[in-house]
């Protein structure tokens, strides 16, 4: 008898040693807790084994939550590039699916609108959030999980294992903006396309978009046709330029929303308004059109702030903007009024701010604005003059904190960067990430902070290679600084996630900027 049970012992044993053997040597290199994603993940429990994707999985979505489908479509495509699998996207039940991705509806609150947790079990990967927002930014964890060639556009040899283990996460601030200027030199739909991709890749939910100013007018307004017809005609240094059609612009909206990021557009007034005055003689006081404009000067312009058709043009260019615009804001700039008298700056914001409401949006101003008495709702966007965003909150008003000597993406790195300007700063790496929102000025504090937005304007820039050296390595720095809670900041073991991205850089074929103060992993 006893001869009788050894037998299957011995096998036993057997097998769980190859069995172990194997195990190891497909154990991925970190654990879960060690993985450098970016923005950190608040919180991180470890488990003790790897999840490997294969070619039978599937993504899957619970029978009755087709909200979700999209959402399991764009995780589809996404790693079915990489990998070479189908992926199919299909319902299933309660009990999950082996082998696959599964995203789910939870009612979990604490993780807010836009928090998910994120389960990987040797079997299956959950991600459970409250909205698809949710679910998304899930996705986009999940993604820095698997191995940096997950990121490359042709199919590429696995294993894609990751650790097992448990995330829980959720954002600081609601409001986690860029900036990209279209104005100073355009840029086209498919560039802006692939600048969104960047922010969401980030968890990023905001593109500011600077539409016009003195180089160019970039939107059309079928009212007004000669903003485009002429005024986007050209760029800083004298190039061709261009503009969005209205069917282009909804184009971006809708490429926008579907990665849950919202477009602020903006009309930037009553400076930087040349390409509007030399388009329509009547905007300008004297009635006489200007000439078109191709260098960097900033504040040499005004709209004419006491002649009627002023705010008749103001209103036809809003209400044509906020019906092709689902988000809440419109942004009407503000900054650099230089040859507008104040005493005439104050009541044209004033009545510009009524326009926006009547129109049924939110406006939102660079700090200036907070020299006017402005309704509670609207919103400063700080990026120079500490006392007027105090102006601001002093009103009631939340703040966008964007500091150009911290959160400015067109600053160079340091002297010996090509590209960009210094006028506020040199903006390292380090100096770009060791800043918090709350503590930057001392009359700000969080409860007054909508949220925080890296501007990027393009007098310098002219291609995507430009945009990707100013916005990589700086750009995951604030997105970081936007959704991770202060428990995780600190430059020392940021720096090292950082490094580690460097081969997802490699993989999209992303043009940074290698920082001497990142230990980049190649
Ligand atoms: C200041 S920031 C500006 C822009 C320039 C930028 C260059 C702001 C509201 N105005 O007009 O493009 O500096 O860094």
């Amino acid at each position: 008898m006893q001869q009788h049970f050894r037998l299957p012992y011995y096998f036993g044993c057997f097998l769980l040693i190859i069995a172990g053997f194997l195990s190891c040597k497909q154990a991925p290199k970190v654990k879960l807790s060690e993985a450098p994603v970016i923005p950190c993940p608040i919180e991180t429990i470890d488990g003790e084994s790897i999840f490997s994707l294969k070619d039978h999985a599937f993504i899957g979505y619970l029978n009755e939550q087709d909200s979700l489908r999209s959402t399991c479509q764009y995780l589809s495509d996404f790693l079915s590039g990489p990998t070479g699998y189908e992926l199919p996207v299909k319902a299933v039940d309660g009990s999950g699916g082996k082998g696959g991705i599964v995203i789910q509806m939870s009612t979990n609150a604490s993780l807010g609108n836009e928090g998910y947790e994120l389960n990987i079990s040797p079997e299956e990967v959950t991600i459970s959030a409250t909205t698809t927002a949710g679910a998304f930014y899930g996705i986009q964890t999940l993604r820095q999980l698997f191995p940096a060639l997950i990121e490359s556009s042709e199919v590429q040899e696995g294993p894609w294992i990751l650790a097992t283990g448990k995330i829980r996460d959720f954002p600081e601030y609601s409001y986690r903006g860029a900036m990209l200027d279209v104005a100073r030199h355009f840029f086209d739909v498919e560039q802006v396309k692939k600048y969104i991709d960047f922010l969401a890749g980030y968890k990023l939910n905001v593109l500011h978009l600077h539409l016009t100013d003195d180089q160019g007018w970039r939107i059309e307004i079928k009212s007004w046709p000669k903003l485009t017809e002429h005024g986007g005609q050209t760029e800083v240094g004298g190039g061709e330029g261009g503009f969005y059609t209205q069917d282009q612009y909804k184009e971006i909206v809708d490429y926008a929303q579907a990665r849950h990021i919202m477009i602020i557009p903006e009309i930037d007034m009553p400076s930087h308004t040349n390409a509007a005055l030399a388009s329509y003689a009547e905007l300008n006081c004297d009635g006489k059109a200007r000439e078109l404009y191709s260098g960097t000067d900033v504040g040499f312009s005004t709209l004419c702030t006491d002649k009627e058709i002023t705010y008749q043009f103001i209103d036809d260019v809003i209400r044509e903007l906020a019906s092709m615009t689902p988000g809440p804001y419109i942004h009407i700039g503000g900054d650099e009024s230089h040859v507008t008298p104040l005493e005439d700056y104050i009541p044209f914001i004033e009545r510009v701010e009524k326009i926006v409401v009547a129109h049924k949006k939110i406006m939102i101003g660079w700090d200036e604005i907070a020299h006017a008495k402005l309704d509670p709702s609207t919103i400063a966007q700080f990026w120079a003059r500490r006392d007027n965003a105090i102006l601001a909150v002093e009103q009631g008003c939340k703040v966008i904190m964007s500091p150009a000597n911290r959160a400015y993406m067109d600053m160079k790195y340091d002297s010996t960067t090509s590209l960009g300007l210094h006028w506020a700063a040199y903006i390292e790496v380090d100096s770009a990430y060791l800043w918090d929102p709350s503590r930057f000025v001392d009359e700000i504090s969080r409860k007054n902070i909508l949220g925080v937005e890296a501007p990027l304007w393009s007098e310098t820039i002219t291609n995507m290679d430009d945009i990707e050296y100013l916005v990589f390595p700086r750009l995951p720095g604030y997105a970081d600084i936007a959704w991770s809670a202060n428990k995780h900041k600190g430059w020392a073991s940021y720096k090292v996630r950082l490094g580690k991205q460097a081969p997802r850089f490699e993989a999209m074929n992303i043009n940074y900027y290698k920082s001497k103060l990142v230990p980049w992993v190649q």
